[in-house]
């Protein structure tokens, strides 16, 4: 059978409405394929990060292409995956909050743990059923190490700290079984933290970014935060996307830590993205709220990325503080902060948003 180039290569996404799922559909459709992706309905729209490449459904030659689903339903996983045909699925779809995840444990391991076992099921039966192969990548988090010290990397052992953590360390397990068992193409990306303009506003960074641009703008007075102490190793979610395609071109399957290789604590994002807009006395801005405490904390995170490195040759541009200045520059801009935003400089590895993400994003 002749090799299929990217162009005529076809990918199923699992929570393509996402940060990553959209940065990954973006960078997909780029490299010729067209892609599939999971969405869930809602009572209101829920695609903003993909209205840019959203492609009318009665256009002809669609690059993206969107079907209802989720993943507590195995059936349509099933019916989608036998309709599609893909040559790789990328399992992005979760509950993806921590804190949340202690608030919805049982919901969270039904899709973060279970939900991953439904589509590997389903991937083992399709792959019987027409001899045909398809490549899995599992969205696996730096959370599993959870109170592992630093730095982390493939050997390190998992000691998670949440419900999500122990959903995602099942998840990691299924994918290593299943490759191990059926000789699956299933592998791991251990991402550390990674962020964007396109972050959820409830993830720290992003709320410390818009919460300054919300205070510039006279909306708000003070951002209300949890655990200052806590270190992440935090990178830019573009680049990390484009790992997790480098794993499924790897000669053979096998799981990977991403991050930076560099970590700060969340006083260091605070100081740091008040900093770039002049204001150095950030303690009158910022309050402690308890209820963003978590039972228990993950306290320090930091990757070493020597594996991916070596192997797939993924190093990351953007560090800690470019990464600050591009999420800031876009809340600023957001909220018509344009002299401030202006301020910020940033070098060529910034994605530029389109406009109707920033609008959307708000
Ligand atoms: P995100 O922005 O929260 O996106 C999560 C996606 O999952 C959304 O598209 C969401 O759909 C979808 N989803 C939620 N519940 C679902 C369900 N029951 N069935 C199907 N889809 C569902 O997360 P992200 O930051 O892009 O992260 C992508 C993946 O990487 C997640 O699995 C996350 O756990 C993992 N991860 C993230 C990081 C990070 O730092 N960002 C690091 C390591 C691992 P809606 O839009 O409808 O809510
Ligand atoms: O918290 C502390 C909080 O919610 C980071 C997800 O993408 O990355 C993410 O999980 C730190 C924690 O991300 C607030 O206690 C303080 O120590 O931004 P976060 P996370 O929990 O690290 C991993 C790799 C994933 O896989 C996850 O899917 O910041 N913190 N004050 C706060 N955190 C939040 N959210 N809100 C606060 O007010």
């Amino acid at each position: 059978m002749a090799k299929k180039t990217a162009e005529s290569k076809k990918a199923l996404v699992t929570g393509v409405t996402g940060q990553d799922g959209s940065y990954l559909a973006e960078f997909l459709i780029d490299k010729g394929y067209t892609v599939h992706g999971i969405i869930r309905r809602a009572s209101s729209f829920n695609t903003d990060r993909l209205e840019h490449i959203y492609q009318d459904p009665h256009e002809r030659n669609k690059r993206l292409i969107l079907h209802y689903g989720d993943l507590s339903d195995a059936n349509t996983i099933r019916k989608l995956i036998y309709q599609i045909q893909p040559d790789e699925i990328y399992n992005l779809g979760a509950q993806s909050h921590v804190k949340v995840s202690f608030e919805i444990p049982e919901y969270t391991a039904n899709i973060d743990a279970v939900g991953v076992l439904r589509l590997l099921e389903a991937i083992k039966d399709y792959q019987e059923n027409t001899g045909r192969t398809v490549k899995f990548y599992q969205a696996s988090s730096s959370e599993m190490f959870g109170a592992t010290p630093g730095p982390q990397n493939e050997e390190t052992k998992f000691y998670p700290r949440s419900p999500y953590g122990c959903a995602k360390v099942f998840a990691f397990d299924t994918t290593r079984n299943y490759r191990e068992a059926y000789g699956l193409f299933a592998v791991n990306g251990i991402l550390f933290n990674h962020e964007s303009p396109r972050r959820g506003a409830t993830f720290v960074t992003r709320k410390i970014t818009r919460g300054i641009a919300r205070i510039l703008a006279g909306l708000d007075q003070k951002i209300y935060l949890g655990n200052l102490e806590a270190r992440r190793d935090w990178g830019y979610a573009p680049e990390y996307v484009a790992a997790m395609w480098q794993m499924l071109q790897h000669k053979k399957p096998e799981d990977f830590v991403i991050g930076t290789g560099e970590n700060h604590s969340v006083a260091d994002f605070v100081e740091t993205a008040f900093g770039l807009v002049g204001i150095k006395d950030w303690k009158n801005y910022v309050g402690i709220d308890p209820k963003y405490y978590r039972p228990t904390e993950v306290e320090n995170l930091v990757a070493d990325i020597s594996k991916a490195k070596k192997e797939l040759g993924w190093e990351p541009q953007v560090k800690f503080k470019e990464l600050t200045g591009i999420m800031l520059r876009h809340d600023l801009e957001a909220y018509g902060l344009e002299t401030y935003a202006r301020e910020i400089k940033l070098s060529k590895h910034a994605v530029n948003e389109p406009t109707i993400v920033q609008q959307r994003l708000r």
